[in-house]
């Protein structure tokens, strides 16, 4: 169809893979609205649902100018009969009555509270929500038990809950540097997750770890822990040995290596700079089951020197690293689309260890993300235009 005449025609492409989606962009105001809307469709557990609206938003993210009208919305890929009526109330009454509701909605808000504990997922979110459940305080005062991660959760929720800077990513950059120096010299890490995409801030800091030689990074995670913990700089930790094995990637698997992929999620206790002296992070965790206003208000106080972070740790042998760059980048609709575009227009099958060829029955190698792209028939978007 024609656009009609004064409509701002712009051509994008259907998979996010193959757009430039800057951090900065001109439709926040849309954009945030189908992002309540994919969020809550995520607490219904429609995956498909919350994915279109992310498509969607993620669509008006990659136009170079505001879309001001619903003609301007014309040969758009993604964007479904539901997102443009939202749009459309938005773009005439500033507003979508819908999305209001939404966020005012009762269950919105404990799902949002509650999914924001670390550790808790959108089923026993839904379960505690049921059982009268509202808010992190509740879970605290519920007397429910809690697993070793929702305890960690619960117990740093306000640290865990402030986003990350990139002052603070980089502070713990040296020393996760130094760690991995002192137990493996020669290795080397990467930031990557948002923080490589240019975000400013993020909810956890990303890196990759990785040995020039291949082989030497076997068992590496198990030794960067203990010297980690044996300075008190670890929180909480969980290391997943062998997750490649474990992985739902598919059949993007590399005959070797597979099992030496590590992965440690972890809570770091960074000293915050000008910090005030030493307080023993076990002496707040006392502290933490009065967990009142008046309790939190306290705290924000007499804030200590220190703050609790979200950090993943992952090891990769050097033969997948560009795999796992790629992988561990994002965004993760960027992600989704590039191995949607590889299986559904390529006969690939991608995942952060391997490139496999369906028609050639091969791993395609790689040594750089750009090479990556060359496979897949793509052109290179840098890691700052993912933002999709
Ligand atoms: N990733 C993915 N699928 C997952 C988890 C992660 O594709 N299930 C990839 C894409 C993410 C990257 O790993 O961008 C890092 O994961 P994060 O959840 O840390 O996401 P970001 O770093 O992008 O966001 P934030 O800034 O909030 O940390
Ligand atoms: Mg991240």
């Amino acid at each position: 169809m024609e656009p009609s005449s004064g409509a701002t025609v712009t051509t994008v492409k259907g998979y996010a893979c193959q757009r430039r989606t800057p951090l900065q962009h001109h439709n926040t105001l849309l954009t945030d609205a189908l992002l309540v809307l994919a969020e809550n469709a995520e607490f219904c557990e429609n995956e498909g649902r919350s994915v279109a609206f992310r498509r969607a938003g993620s669509v008006l993210k990659a136009l170079p100018q505001a879309v001001r009208k619903m003609e301007d919305l014309q040969g758009l890929p993604c964007l479904g009969g539901h997102s443009q009526r939202v749009i459309k109330e938005i773009l005439e009454d500033g507003k979508s009555r819908e999305v209001e509701m939404m966020l005012q909605s009762k269950q919105y808000q404990a799902m949002k509270a509650l999914t924001s504990i670390f550790g808790v997922g959108v089923k026993t979110a839904e379960r505690w929500f049921r059982e009268g459940l509202q808010r992190h305080t509740d879970v605290v005062n519920s007397g429910y038990k809690l697993n070793h991660t929702q305890q960690a959760g619960v117990q740093y929720y306000d640290d865990l809950n402030t986003p990350v800077t990139k002052a603070e990513a980089d502070a713990i950059g040296q020393i996760v540097e130094e760690a991995v120096q002192a137990v493996l010299p020669g290795a080397e890490i990467t930031l990557t997750g948002g923080f490589r995409r240019d975000k400013l801030t993020g909810h956890d800091v990303d890196f990759l770890i990785t040995h020039p030689e291949e082989g030497k990074e076997e068992g590496l995670m198990p030794k960067v822990v203990s010297w980690l913990e044996a300075r008190g700089l670890l929180l909480y930790q969980k290391t997943n040995t062998n997750s490649y094995l474990e992985s739902t990637d598919g059949p993007a698997r590399p005959s070797h290596n597979m099992d030496r992929f590590e992965r440690c999620f972890s809570i770091f206790r960074l000293e915050r700079p000008h910090a005030r002296p030493e307080q023993h992070p076990q002496a707040t965790c006392e502290e933490q089951p009065q967990d009142d206003d008046s309790a939190r208000e306290r705290r924000a106080s007499q804030s200590p020197g220190w703050k609790a972070v979200r950090v993943d740790l992952v090891v990769t042998p050097v033969s997948q690293f560009a795999f796992a760059l790629l992988g561990w980048t994002g965004s993760q609709l960027f992600e989704r689309d590039l191995r949607r575009w590889a299986g559904q227009e390529k006969h690939m099958s991608l995942s952060s260890h391997a490139l496999y060829d369906s028609k050639q029955n091969r791993y395609l190698r790689a040594s750089s993300e750009e090479e990556i792209f060359a496979h897949l028939g793509l052109e290179f978007i840098p890691p700052a235009e993912r933002n999709a």
